[in-house]
């Protein structure tokens, strides 16, 4: 298996099934592990330098990169699964700007560089569970989306935040052909965009993002079905009020604007107690708020999750 020379390797030729479960053991059984798998000296494009791991790290097994990247929703690129894994390929994501604006003390401009630097970059390994029943386990590396918001100063009028994706007619797909809305907005309230577990997220597997997953900045906001993870982000607005959410602007009946996992509320075509983890064949059930309650339920204390979906 290792028989790459030591800077060709990285997280993906290692990830693959029981191996990437668990890498120390995995660089213990190889042996010479240590030295083959040693960090890179000079930064290779497309390497992630992560600071630290996460204590909100799930010890579950990691899926395939293979499976994480090859089974999109990305409908800038395609609405079938593997679509956007070939139609984002030269998605040019160099020079990115992020304009943080709107209610903010400091607004600013970001390339993707100073973002980066805000805080140490953190690897967090997250439960993801799309609304359509699916789900991955993920080694994300970002920072706490709270770090930068801290960092440009949020105003007190402000309560939510609204996210935009990039949207390039030569590109991508319109709006008609993939039939939602473009650009592809999000929105969070103000103190679930501070939670620390709201990942502003520039890499996965130890490299960043590939396109189809939102090269080169996302959201990864683990307790929320997947559409809430806005993928490559131009704009980041603090607002007074709700901001508009392109799966609710298609069917508002079916998908609200918290959009928090709940087994316990279903999607009015079908349930929500359970749900396929890549790879496997029997469905698992579903946890509230995505496993994440301990952390998170604090935030919708006394709300109606079946009003407030
Ligand atoms: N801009 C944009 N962001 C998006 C989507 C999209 O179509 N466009 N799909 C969402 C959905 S439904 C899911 S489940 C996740 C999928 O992320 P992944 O492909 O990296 O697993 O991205 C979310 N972010
Ligand atoms: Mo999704």
């Amino acid at each position: 298996m290792l028989i790459r020379k030591p800077n060709d390797l990285n997280y993906s030729d290692v990830t693959p099934k029981a191996v990437y479960a668990n890498r120390r053991q995995f660089l213990a059984l190889a042996g010479l592990g240590g030295a083959l798998l040693r960090p890179r000296r000079s930064k290779a494009a497309g390497k992630i330098d992560i600071a630290a791991k996460s204590a909100f790290s799930t010890t579950e097994k990691v899926t395939p990169f293979q499976d994480v990247t090859h089974y999109n929703n990305f409908y800038e690129f395609g609405t079938d699964k593997t679509q956007p894994a070939e139609l984002a390929k030269g998605f040019k994501t160099s020079p990115w700007t992020v304009s943080v604006e709107g209610l903010v003390d400091r607004p600013q401009k970001f390339d993707l560089e100073s973002l980066q630097k805000i805080a140490p970059m953190e690897e967090r390994i997250y439960r993801h569970r799309c609304v359509e029943r699916w789900s991955i386990v993920v080694p994300w590396a970002g920072i706490s989306l709270n770090e930068l918001l801290k960092n440009v100063g949020v105003q007190g009028k402000a309560k939510y935040v609204a996210f935009q994706t990039a949207y390039d007619s030569k590109t991508m797909w319109s709006s008609m052909r993939a039939g939602i809305p473009f650009p592809y907005v999000e929105g969070l309230r103000l103190d679930e965009a501070m939670h620390p577990l709201a990942l502003l997220c520039f890499g996965m597997y130890g490299e960043a993002l590939p396109p189809q997953d939102g090269a080169p900045v996302r959201m990864v906001i683990p307790w929320k079905y997947g559409y809430k993870s806005i993928k490559s982000i131009v704009k980041i607005k603090l607002v007074e009020k709700e901001p508009p959410c392109t799966w609710n602007l298609y069917a508002s009946n079916e998908y609200g604007f918290y959009s928090n996992v709940n087994p316990k509320v279903e999607h009015p075509r079908w349930s929500q107690a359970k749900e396929r983890r890549l790879g496997e064949f029997f469905m698992r059930d579903t946890l509230m708020f995505n496993g994440y309650e301990k952390e998170v339920g604090s935030l919708y204390a006394g709300m109606d999750l079946k009003k407030y979906h």
